[in-house]
């Protein structure tokens, strides 16, 4: 309607870029109608300082493809951080002179999480789907196996009950020699659009050093963190956005602190500030039956700076799998329509992205980052974007 123009505010559509030797190219993300990519200085180690020469460097080549970086996922929180160890006044203070360079840079939002040592954590991450695309799937069985007969964890036993260790070793035993090979190699990839691999010594040593961390003393840390972090990022102008633990509970004996709305809730008010604030990932916080994630969008929207729009399906034992974007257990109509609510009431566009895609059709013959190939990501932005602009317009006084 011509004259009678629209005047929805839109969820800002991107997706994540690993920077130059990602095989999916900025000419792509254009491609798949997005505005901006969401990236990150993956050459720089964990706990040293972004410097304004590195992200500008980056920010150029990105608006040199006619893209935006606004948003960027992740700055890394470094392991003595966590664990308040070793150097980490000095790694504090490195952090907010990131978040400042960040700001000076004119970028707007800051992804991070505080899971102990391992990002996300699946079993197969080439789950192979009825119509033959490829997943990534977390088989609780399978995970239990490789915690307690191939990693070898002191006391990992004690974490389960003689029924899952049964179960999980039955598992084990159907599986080749092939198969063990590659569950072992899945569970121990090391970060998101990294070729590096934990090797199991690496996995015991960094476990040993959380010993005696609990999930109390890991949230205190994470609220002392943020005393520190969040007046610096408001009075630099910049947002932060915690990522939720994926999968959304503890694993490998290690805590884990920001899977529920509770969790969220309590560190949004560990600092009190529009700067202190939450990446929204449905794929997370969707494989815990009890989080009710149109709820939690209601609840805590105002505090929502980014979006990881994407489903799971799951089933009581905890095992999960990810979903074409609007299948499995999350309604990601009702997600969008309060997304969309919030948006109104603000007036600001929330950045999103599709976040994981399905391994299919050309990409399926290509070496693509788990979870990160082009053309499943396309398809599921293409349908959350459909959801958003169906979900608009009847929502919209101006087009009815
Ligand atoms: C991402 C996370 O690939 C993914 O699942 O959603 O790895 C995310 O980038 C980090 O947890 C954010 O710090
Ligand atoms: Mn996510």
């Amino acid at each position: 309607m011509l004259n009678n123009p629209s005047t929805m505010i839109k969820m800002e559509q991107t997706m994540r870029w690993f920077g130059p030797s990602d095989p999916v190219s900025l000419q792509d993300i254009r491609q798949a109608g997005c505005t901006g990519v969401v990236t990150a200085l993956h050459h720089i180690a964990p706990g040293k300082v972004w410097t304004i020469a590195e992200i500008t460097k980056r920010k150029q080549e990105v608006e040199a493809a006619g893209l935006t970086w606004k948003v960027i996922e992740s700055l890394p929180v470094h392991e003595d951080i966590k664990r308040r160890t070793g150097e980490y006044e000095t790694l504090i203070e490195n952090y907010k002179e990131s978040i400042r360079n960040v700001a000076t840079c004119g970028l707007e939002v800051i992804t991070y999480n505080f899971m102990p040592i391992l990002d996300w954590m699946r079993t197969d991450v080439n789950y192979e789907l009825p119509n033959g695309a490829r997943a990534l799937y977390f088989d609780k069985s399978s995970f239990i196996a490789f915690d307690v007969f191939l990693l070898k964890r002191p006391g990992a036993d004690q974490d389960y009950t003689p029924e899952q260790i049964e179960k999980a070793r039955i598992r084990l035993s159907t599986m080749t020699p092939e198969a063990q090979e590659i569950l072992f190699r899945n569970t121990l990839l090391g970060l998101p659009g990294s070729e590096e691999q934990f090797t199991p010594e690496q996995i015991l040593s960094a476990l040993k050093k959380y010993e005696h961390i609990n999930a109390t003393l890991l949230r205190e840390h994470l609220h002392a963190f943020l005393r520190e972090i969040v007046p610096v990022a408001e009075s630099a102008g910049v947002k932060l956005a915690i990522h939720p633990d994926d999968p959304p509970y503890p694993i490998l004996g290690l805590p884990r602190v920001v899977s529920t709305e509770e969790d969220a809730r309590a560190l949004l008010d560990a600092a009190p500030s529009s700067s202190n604030g939450l990446c929204f990932c449905t794929g997370s916080y969707g494989a815990r039956a009890d989080n009710d994630l149109p709820g939690m969008v209601k609840r805590l929207g105002l505090h929502i700076h980014f979006l990881h729009l994407r489903n799971t399906s799951r089933d009581a034992e905890g095992n999960f799998y990810e979903a074409c974007h609007l299948e499995g257990d999350t309604n990601m109509a009702a997600v969008v329509k309060e997304i969309i609510l919030i948006m109104q009431q603000t007036g600001n566009s929330i950045p999103m992205r599709p976040d994981h895609g399905h391994q299919m059709l050309d990409d399926l013959r290509k070496k693509t980052y788990p979870g990160y190939s082009a053309i499943g990501r396309l398809k599921g932005l293409a349908e959350i974007r459909g959801l958003e602009a169906g979900i608009g317009s009847m929502m919209d006084p101006k087009s009815n």
